[in-house]
C-alpha cells in the first residue's frame, strides 16, 4: 500500500518506520527540511531495547513530490491539524484513506471539514515514541492501538479491519471497532490526568503516583472530564482514575507529550485536551475548575517562554 505520513515527528516517523518495515511504499512529509534530509540520506534510525536500526524510506519537505496515496496519516500537534488535513485531502485524493491518531478532541472533526467522513479513521495508541535528533527516535514502548472509521456502519467496519489487519502485519497491534467515539474519549481522559501536570511541574508520568496530593489531582480533573463525557451520552469507564494511574505507571519514566512540549519551548496541545473538557463544560453548565486552572497555568505558562 502507498502510505503517507503529514507530520514526521517521533509518532510519524516511527509508525512511518515500522509500516516500511512491514513492506509498504511509506513517505514521510514533514517542513523541518533537516531531518527530512537525514532521512533521506541514512533513513530513520530507531533506538529500541538498548539497539539502534536503520529503516530506509522515502521522505519529502514538499508533499507535491509524494502524489496520490491509498493512506494518509496524520501525526502533527493538534494544534496543526488544519493544515496538516488540507495536505492530507491533497494526498489522499478521490479514493486514500485518512487516518488520525493525534491526541486531543476535534481532530476528526477538523478533517471532516475537508474529507468525507467514510474516509476518515480515527483512533488511539499507546505507543510511545521520542525525538533524539534529525532523523533518529527512539521507540519508548508498545502498547495497543485501535481504529474505527468516523462514518459508523457495516461497511465502515469492514474497512477499519481491513486496515487493522495491515497495521497489525506491520507489527503495530491494532483492534478495528465500530465506534470509536468512546475510545478517543478514553484516550483524551488518560492526557486529561497526566499531560498538564506532568507539563506544569517537570516531572516523569510515574511522578504523578508519589503524593497523595498530585494524585488527588488527577483524580479531580479526571473526574470532571468523565462527568462532561457521560453528559454527551459517552459510557466511560468504571474507575477512570485507575486506569489513568496505570497507564502512568506503565509509562512511568516518560516525560508527557506536554511535557516535552513546555520543555522545548513548544506550543502544547492544552486547548485540544483540559482546554476542550473547560469548554464542553462551560456549555453545559457542568462545573470543572480543575481543568480551568489547569488551562490557565499552562497557558500562561507558554504565553511567556522566553
Ligand atoms: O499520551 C501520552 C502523552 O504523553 O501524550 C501519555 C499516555 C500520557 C504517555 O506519555
Amino acid at each position: 500500500m502507498k502510505i503517507a505520513i503529514v507530520g514526521a515527528g517521533a509518532m510519524g516517523s516511527l509508525f512511518g518506520s515500522l509500516l516500511a518495515e512491514g513492506g509498504h511504499a511509506v513517505w514521510l512529509y514533514d517542513v523541518w527540511q533537516e531531518h527530512i534530509d537525514a532521512v533521506i540520506q541514512n533513513g530513520v534510525a530507531i533506538e529500541f531495547g538498548g539497539k539502534t536500526r536503520q529503516v530506509r524510506l522515502k521522505a519529502a519537505a514538499d508533499p507535491l513530490q509524494i502524489g496520490e496515496s491509498e493512506l494518509v496519516l496524520i501525526f502533527v500537534k493538534a494544534t496543526q491539524t488544519k493544515a496538516a488535513a488540507q495536505t492530507a485531502a491533497r494526498l489522499a485524493g478521490s479514493r486514500g484513506l485518512v487516518m488520525t491518531l493525534q491526541n486531543g478532541m476535534g481532530n476528526a472533526e477538523t478533517i471532516a471539514q475537508v474529507v468525507p467522513p467514510e474516509r476518515i479513521l480515527v483512533g488511539t495508541t499507546s505507543h510511545g515514541s521520542t525525538m533524539l535528533k534529525a532523523g533518529s527516535i527512539r521507540h519508548a514502548g508498545a502498547g495497543p492501538t485501535t481504529v474505527g472509521m468516523w462514518a459508523e456502519g457495516e461497511k465502515e467496519f469492514q474497512q477499519a479491519r481491513q486496515i487493522a489487519d495491515q497495521l497489525t502485519r506491520s507489527g503495530i497491534e491494532t483492534t478495528a471497532v465500530k465506534d470509536v467515539r468512546p475510545v478517543v474519549w478514553d484516550k483524551l481522559i488518560v492526557n486529561i490526568g497526566i499531560n498538564a501536570i506532568t507539563a506544569l511541574t517537570g516531572i516523569k508520568n510515574g511522578q504523578i503516583l508519589d503524593l497523595e496530593l498530585t494524585r488527588e489531582l488527577s483524580r479531580a480533573a479526571i473526574e470532571e472530564a468523565a462527568l462532561v463525557a457521560q453528559a454527551q451520552g459517552i459510557r466511560v469507564r468504571k474507575d477512570p482514575a485507575t486506569h489513568v494511574f496505570k497507564i502512568a505507571e506503565a509509562t512511568a519514566a516518560n516525560r508527557s507529550s506536554m511535557g516535552q512540549d513546555v520543555d522545548h519551548g513548544r506550543p502544547t496541545e492544552i486547548k485540544a485536551l483540559n482546554g476542550f473538557v473547560m469548554r464542553q463544560a462551560d456549555r453545559m453548565g457542568i462545573p470543572a475548575p480543575v481543568n480551568r486552572t489547569l488551562t490557565a497555568l499552562v497557558q500562561t505558562v507558554e504565553e511567556h517562554y522566553q
